[in-house]
């Protein structure tokens, strides 16, 4: 129920939506299914070590025959790592997050590979499609994670004005309205994080699951603020206590240390009062645990109708 439009053919999938790339999350299981169930799943890097992150591209090849991505997280110390095993890899996808990819896309381009960077300001997005980006992934502040400050809608609608390459839209994307409201402001795919966490072949905490399905439109928090390195989480005492330090003016090897190990703690012991329960704004609206192609149908499904029943209102 979707033609096809510059993302589902530079991608070379049936649906335009990319699962977001969540570390310690976003595994070869989680991304197989998705690429499986029609959209693009995404391997997140984040700090694993080359090896692991090695052992999951094989793995991958072995669950999925579909086109798939990696997330390169380009503050961690085994970026470069990372970008190796894309090349050696021949990774089809490369997405990037927390930085400037001007040497990823150096790289990769060469090699065939579709490099699409996370951004979160207009600036960023025109720099990065100047150097040659295949497409954008533009990440409002209601995304869970490291975030940047603009609103998904705000940044959308006037990202879309700024670059000619196709924009994916990131932040409170949850279900088809989301979607559609994301295509009405010129978007051409949409990625979603909070959403796929709750994917029944996800291999988060089953904690962590159920903390997303309990927590409402209010149960997030961004802290680092101070560090210029806003996260958003659930609310809990970790939140609390990194806070509390932020406003008695903590230092950053203070804030850095005590943060340290805490989204593993959350993702893998599932620890919801002392870990980093990275999460999105829209993390009220997700309701239960169902497989990722259970999702993307019915998130299809919904945009299909509702964008139908919007056309009509307006004849
Ligand atoms: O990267 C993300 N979200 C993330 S990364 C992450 S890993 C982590 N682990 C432990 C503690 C903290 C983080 C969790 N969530 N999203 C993509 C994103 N990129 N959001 C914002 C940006 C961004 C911001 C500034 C990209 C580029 C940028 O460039 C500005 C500059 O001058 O560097």
């Amino acid at each position: 129920m979707f033609g096809s439009n510059r993302i589902t053919k530079l991608l070379n999938i049936k649906y335009p939506i990319i699962q977001g790339a969540m570390a310690w999350v976003a595994d070869a299981d989680l991304a197989a299914a998705v690429s499986n169930g029609g959209g693009l799943g995404i391997i997140a890097a984040g700090n694993m070590p080359p090896e692991a992150l090695d052992r999951e591209l094989r793995k991958i090849r072995t669950l999925t025959d579909k086109p798939f991505g990696l997330n390169i997280m380009l503050m961690s110390s085994t970026a470069r790592d990372v970008l190796e095993l894309a090349a050696s890899h021949k990774v089809p996808v490369v997405t990037t997050g927390a930085g400037l990819p001007g040497k990823v896309i150096e790289r990769l381009l060469p090699l065939g590979a579709t490099v699409i960077p996370v951004i979160a300001s207009v600036a960023h997005a025109e720099r990065v499609e100047k150097q040659g980006a295949s497409a954008v992934i533009a990440e409002g502040m209601e995304a869970g994670g490291h975030i940047g400050e603009i609103a998904t809608m705000p940044l959308t609608a006037q990202v879309t004005r700024a670059v000619k390459i196709p924009v994916v839209a990131a932040g409170g994307v949850a279900d088809g309205r989301g979607m559609l409201a994301a295509f009405a402001l010129g978007a051409e795919g949409v990625q979603m994080g909070t959403r796929f966490v709750c994917a029944a072949e996800c291999n988060a905490h089953d904690n962590f699951k159920k903390k997303i399905i309990a927590v409402g439109d209010r149960g997030t928090v961004v802290t680092g603020r101070t560090l210029k390195h806003p996260v958003r989480c659930v609310k809990n005492k970790f939140t609390q206590m990194f806070a509390e330090m932020e406003d008695s003016h903590a230092s950053i090897e203070e804030l850095d240390k005590f943060g340290s190990g805490k989204l593993r703690a959350a993702v893998v012991d599932g620890d919801m009062e002392h870990g980093s329960v990275m999460s999105g704004q829209i993390a009220g609206l997700v309701s239960k645990i169902q497989p990722a192609r259970e999702i993307i149908e019915e998130v299809i499904n919904e945009a299909a109708k509702l964008a139908g029943e919007i056309s009509r209102r307006f004849e």
